[in-house]
């Protein structure tokens, strides 16, 4: 079986490059197994940064959660132990930063993929869409916090409420891009902050990564609130609208919601 991404340490820097242009990096069970097995790897080596990264020149960085994926019959989609979920767990947990590298456009589970990582280096053909009002999907909770510990509101309301592509240089401006940098220069441009994080004490960076994540995650909701979101999304999955955005896409067509 052909892998589905590529993976390679360079001067100590892990880095995985998604590699299924044909099905546009789209985040199926089997890809994401293949990141977080990479993970796994560069983790038992202790590198100190991964980078993720497409293969070069592909016009879609990833079209998001594979929507062939996405279950059917009244189930919550993005569940915990949803591949899209386990990806993003893998990530934040990853032992040291792990840095996006955008060329392309970047589409709703892969755009939290995206946010989720620790820094997003890309280029001017970098576009983020986050498509759930698109496809009918009820976010989950964590993933709508990646979005709020990362955004503007306003500017993640925009992004949820149109599922409309926010481009490279609006991306910049509004700080969700940390360098906007030609495409040429997009990978070693990268390697080099790695190699400044590198020449850190490893210890104190990974110990850094830890508290801003346990801090970010501290968000407490009461069981009845957490009972009454999840009983919000399940209107969502089991509606007309869920069903029929999947069904659109799978037959190349637009969708037509009703609202129910
Ligand atoms: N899942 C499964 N298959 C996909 C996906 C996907 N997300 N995106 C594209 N594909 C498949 C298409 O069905 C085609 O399959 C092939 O990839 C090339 O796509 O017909 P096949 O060859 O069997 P296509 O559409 O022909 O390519 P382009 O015309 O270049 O258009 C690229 C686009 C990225 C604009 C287009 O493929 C697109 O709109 N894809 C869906 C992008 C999207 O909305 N992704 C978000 C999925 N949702 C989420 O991740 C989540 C978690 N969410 O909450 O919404
Ligand atoms: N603590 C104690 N002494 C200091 C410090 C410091 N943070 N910074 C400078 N000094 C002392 C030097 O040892 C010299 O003493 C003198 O100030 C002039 O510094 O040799 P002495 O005359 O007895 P220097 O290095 O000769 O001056 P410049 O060549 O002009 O360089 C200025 C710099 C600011 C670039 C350089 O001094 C420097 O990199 N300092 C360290 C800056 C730094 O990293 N500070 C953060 C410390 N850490 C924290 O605050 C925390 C809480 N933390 O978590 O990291």
């Amino acid at each position: 079986m052909m892998a589905l991404i590529q993976k390679e340490i360079r001067n100590n820097v892990g880095i995985i490059t998604l590699d299924n242009p044909k099905k546009l990096n789209t985040l199926s069970e089997e890809m994401v197994n293949d990141i977080i097995k990479a993970l796994d790897e560069f983790s038992a080596k202790r590198l100190p940064v991964v980078v993720l990264k497409a293969t070069d020149g592909v016009k879609v960085w990833s079209a998001g959660h594979d929507v062939k994926e996405l279950p059917r019959k009244m189930r919550d989609p993005l569940s915990y132990y949803d591949s899209l979920e386990r990806v993003l767990r893998a990530v934040e947990q990853y032992l040291g930063p792990v840095i996006a590298v955008v060329h392309g456009s970047v589409w709703g589970g892969a755009c939290d993929l995206t946010m989720t990582c620790d820094m997003v280096i890309a280029d001017d053909t970098a576009s983020f869409a986050m498509t759930p009002a698109k496809m009918g999907v009820p976010y989950n909770l964590t993933g709508i916090l990646h979005f709020m510990n990362r955004l503007p509101l306003n500017i993640a309301k925009e992004m949820f409420f149109t599922a409309s592509p926010l481009l490279a240089k609006r991306a910049q401006e509004l700080g969700i891009i940390n360098h906007l940098v030609p495409e040429k220069e997009l990978l070693d441009f990268t390697l080099d902050i790695a190699k400044t994080i590198m020449s850190r004490s490893q210890l104190s960076v990974e110990v850094i990564k830890e508290q801003f994540r346990i801090l970010s995650k501290a968000f407490p909701i009461s069981p009845a609130d957490f009972e009454r979101v999840q009983g919000l999304r399940r209107k969502v999955y089991d509606s007309h609208d869920y069903e029929e955005a999947i069904t659109a896409f799978l037959e190349k067509r637009p969708p037509h919601f009703n609202g129910q």
